[in-house]
């Protein structure tokens, strides 16, 4: 895997231990659920059941592969190793990044604003300064709107071992100008 890769999920890792105790355990990922739930009014019923659904797989996805000895705590090496080897978490990113586009896009028109955009990624704890960062990398139309499926090809690349100089590299703090 390279650097790159590494750097933008250890980011993740940092904002999904929602309760700063270095592990990642099922309560930070309703928490986090919540939050992001909560930044997303609009959204239908159905959007938000999928969301809360795709954090809870994100969660069970980890504690299958990961926690042999069944205490409900992910290390950051135990993370690094699971959401950066594709064959064992592919289908569970893809879930999730579906879920996540669909609730910025409660009129389902296949775009989202940029307001809706900024909430959501505050809610998982991105810096705005890199959150508009990344919006204006995905080309946003003369009226400040991404297309859904931009963001959901960008949130897939975001955990792939092998890219780099991607989109999503704009979120890690390090690299913000
Ligand atoms: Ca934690
Ligand atoms: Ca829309």
């Amino acid at each position: 895997m390279c650097t790159e890769a590494t750097k933008r999920v250890a980011h993740v890792f940092s904002l999904f231990d929602a309760n700063g105790n270095g592990v990642l355990e099922a309560d930070d990922f309703d928490l986090m659920a919540n939050n992001v739930i909560e930044a997303a009014p609009e959204a239908d019923g159905a959007a938000k059941d999928a969301m809360r659904a795709a954090f809870r797989q994100y969660w069970t996805t980890l504690a299958t592969e990961l926690d042999a000895n069944g205490d409900g705590k992910i290390s950051y090496e135990e993370y690094v190793a699971c959401v950066l080897s594709p064959e064992r978490f592919d289908s569970t990113i893809g879930v999730f990044a579906e879920a996540l586009a669909a609730l910025g896009d409660p009129d389902g028109d296949g775009l989202i604003e940029r307001p809706a955009f900024v909430a959501l990624m505050r809610a998982i704890g991105f810096g705005r300064a890199n959150i508009d960062a990344l919006f204006d990398a995905f080309g946003p139309s003369d009226l400040d709107r991404i297309q859904v499926a931009v963001w959901v090809a960008a949130i897939k690349d975001y955990y792939a071992p092998d890219k780099a100089g991607i989109p999503g590299d704009l979120l890690v703090p390090a690299t913000a100008v």
